[in-house]
């Protein structure tokens, strides 16, 4: 009956921003966390799979936040947006001290149930992008990877650009999924809202609204 059940995310808000993981929510239900180089879509990306305009801040300058950004999708559901690597103004000392934040958080959150890098389709797979998806590969995490942008290049180019992608991360770990994406013309949208949907605990049948009616009479 609720636009709900055909895209969940559509009731996604803001829950908190964490600078340390002690900050963060009990370790509990499930988490997705979303990634990736500053500047690279992941923002506007969200705006796009809750349907919402500006439930993420998008901006045109890279690298502003360090807050682990967390955005509520039910009582047991999480989305975590975690800060833009690569580009923050930042001295060496904060982006070691964010990259042992960022690791451990891959290795210790019990409830991060997947990893989810977007990549601007034009030019995947740096270094750091490497790094994250080693990160969570030897944490076990499942890594997702979204060639975002994609509206950047013609058909064809986007298919190479994916085939080339799958090629060099198959190098890196077996069973990375990865998908192209354009929030500019919703290619690759419901791909990626089904594979998300795929890792959350959507209880379909009990609302989760803390009312005491328990059904419908
Ligand atoms: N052409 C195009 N530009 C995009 C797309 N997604 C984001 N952008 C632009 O890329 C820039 C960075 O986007 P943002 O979502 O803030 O990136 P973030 O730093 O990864 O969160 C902005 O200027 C966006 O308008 C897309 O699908 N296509
Ligand atoms: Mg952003």
């Amino acid at each position: 009956m609720t636009n709900a059940s055909l895209n969940p995310f559509r009731v996604a808000r803001y829950l908190m921003g964490a600078a340390k993981l002690d900050q963060l929510p009990p370790d509990v239900g499930v988490e997705v966390a979303l990634a990736g180089r500053s500047n690279a879509g992941k923002s506007t990306a969200l705006n796009a799979i809750a349907d919402q305009k500006s439930l993420a801040k998008t901006s045109k300058t890279p690298g502003r936040t360090q807050l682990i950004n967390l955005f509520m999708i039910d009582d047991d559901n999480r989305i975590t947006d975690l800060p833009g690597y690569g580009f923050a103004k930042v001295s060496k000392d904060q982006k070691a001290q964010w990259q042992k934040t960022l690791s451990r958080y891959l290795q210790e959150r019990q409830c991060l149930r997947a990893l989810v890098i977007f990549m601007d389709i034009r030019h995947p797979l740096k270094e750091t992008d490497k790094e994250m998806v080693q990160w969570a590969t030897t944490a076990n995490i499942p890594v997702h990877v979204v060639l975002s942008k994609a509206d950047k290049l013609k058909s064809g180019a986007r298919k190479t650009a994916l085939l080339t992608a799958n090629k060099r991360l198959a190098r890196i770990s077996e069973g990375i999924t990865s998908q192209v994406f354009s929030a500019t013309n919703k290619l690759g949208l419901q791909e990626l809202i089904d594979r998300l949907s795929s890792w959350y605990c959507f209880d379909e049948s009990a609302p989760d609204q803390s009312d005491d009616s328990e059904s419908s009479q």
